[in-house]
């Protein structure tokens, strides 16, 4: 048997060295420091119509600080369309009544002037990245690298909270930046509140499929059509937000929009990638891979349509505020996840080791290592590969669990690895055994100590020995600083 050791984390702030009290034989323990990255974010724009990012009183026309689309607010852009000046909007100071999460200033707009047009409509400044299928049609209005998933949330409250209109609306939608819109919500501000209206294109069996414009056609039938959902009624005097998070999915009918209102899941539906697949009016609709696609989205048009004049609604409608949108990829939601840990480990009398762990994803990826040296008890383990891995997130914290084989001082092993991120407090002990399988695969017991393993105290978090010709490495949670990469 190897002699007992057991290490210390002295990278751990108010962590006294001290010696614990083992009853295994052979164990080392090491700490690490770990990052458990999340979802990383491509692309994102938050807009708070203040005069720290640029914006002044006036028409949104060209704002913040003189720059034309894509950088700034304007119409449909490349081809620069202005914002048509009878739009009844501009950036205003110190409304009345605004709340308080707004600021000074917010951006008004009403459907006092409205028209049936897309072009001349207020564009949002356009992300780097665009969002959509990997065949959606970007033509000449939004590039970058294409990203599968778009969000977006805004403020809104009405601009005149106690008056009698029924009559107020206004549209929001991700767009490319010439009015093909993928997805809409809708502001009515009506007395008895401020309804949010959804739509999305919903192609109903018979379905449009790739082949002919005759199977083409069964996706812009009679029976497909866009919807009007309200999904949720809200108070005219404070502010409420709404959000929209887009997963674009190749393939018809399997985009996937949320809706949410005030941060509550209100509505679950799909995007208008139909409409532009099926329908001959959109351009698809001819039964090849070619022209039937969906389109891509990398900015917000907000649009007051219809052709019917509000002149009671002039210098009213809504307030917007706080708009973020953001571009990210969401291929394979494990694959966006990377644990890292890196532990030096001292037993206070001068000894020292080492240990390394690194996963991307959780299949097998190249790259993925666990490895823990100690030179003075000669002692090393290296993953030989990381067969898989999964990442969770619970309200206590991030785990990260591995599992693979390796060789633990030239024998060959298998492991599990538990790393979790929870920043403080006493956390039970679990138990992974290691295996060697040498000449008699079946020969190492799952205890092979007399006993239950000892209960350690953090930052202790694996633990290895021998026993015969078994080798073993226990791995347990641990407590550890914890670094995120976001
Ligand atoms: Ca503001
Ligand atoms: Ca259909
Ligand atoms: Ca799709």
């Amino acid at each position: 048997m190897k002699h007992v050791e057991s290490f210390l984390h002295r990278a751990t702030p108010g962590f006294t060295k001290r010696r614990v009290q083992l009853a295994l034989k052979g164990l080392v323990a090491f700490a690490a420091i770990i990052a458990l990255s999340a979802l990383a974010i491509a692309d994102s724009r938050g807009i708070n119509f203040e005069t720290s990012q640029g914006y002044t009183s006036g028409s949104i026309q060209n704002q913040p600080n003189g720059n034309p689309p894509p950088a700034g607010w304007g119409g449909q852009a490349p081809g620069v369309i202005l914002i048509n000046p009878a739009i009844d909007q501009q950036v205003v100071a110190f409304w009345p009544g605004r709340p308080a999460s707004f600021g000074d200033q917010s951006w008004r707009i009403s459907n006092a002037f409205t028209e049936g047009s897309f072009g001349d409509m207020p564009f949002s400044p356009s992300l780097t990245n665009e969002a959509g299928e990997t065949m959606a049609q970007n033509l000449v209005y939004s590039g970058g690298v294409r990203q599968n998933h778009f969000e977006v949330q805004w403020g809104f409250t009405s601009a005149d909270p106690t008056g009698p209109e029924g009559d107020s609306f206004v549209s929001a939608s991700p767009d490319r930046g010439d009015g093909a819109r993928m997805s809409y919500i809708r502001l009515e501000d009506h007395p008895a509140g401020i309804q949010v209206h959804f739509s999305d294109y919903v192609d109903k069996a018979p379905y449009g499929a790739y082949g002919t414009p005759f199977s083409a056609m069964n996706g812009c039938e009679v029976q497909d059509d866009f919807t009007d959902v309200t999904v949720a009624t809200v108070s005219r005097n404070k502010a409420h937000y709404v959000r929209i998070a887009i997963d674009f999915i190749d393939g018809p009918r399997n985009d996937i929009v949320k809706v949410y209102v005030d941060g509550t899941l209100r509505y679950t539906g799909t995007t208008w990638e139909d409409y532009f697949r099926w329908c001959t009016e959109s351009g698809g609709g001819t039964g090849t891979t070619t022209a039937d696609q969906s389109r891509t989205v990398d900015s917000m048009l907000f649009r007051v349509g219809g052709g019917v004049l509000h002149p009671q609604n002039l210098g009213k409608g809504f307030l917007i505020d706080n708009l973020i949108y953001s571009s990210s990829r969401r291929s394979n939601e494990c694959d966006d996840h990377h644990g890292d840990g890196d532990g030096d480990v001292d037993d206070g009398h001068g000894r020292h080791g080492h240990s390394h762990f690194h996963k991307d994803g959780c299949d097998s990826h190249e790259g993925d290592d666990v490895e823990h040296n100690d030179d003075q008890q000669g002692h090393h383990f290296k993953s030989t590969s990381v067969n898989s891995a999964a990442f969770s997130t619970a309200d206590d914290g991030r785990t990260l669990t591995m599992t693979g084989i390796g060789l633990d001082n030239g024998l060959p092993v298998g492991f599990t690895l538990i790393a979790v991120d929870r920043p403080d407090g006493w956390i039970c002990v679990r138990w992974r055994i290691y295996q060697r399988d040498r000449e008699h695969p079946v020969t190492c017991g799952s205890e092979p100590a007399q006993g239950r393993p000892p209960q350690l105290r953090p930052p202790f978090k694996t633990a290895t020995f021998r026993r015969g010709r078994c080798s073993y490495l226990f791995v347990r949670h641990f407590v550890v600083h914890v670094r995120y990469v976001r």
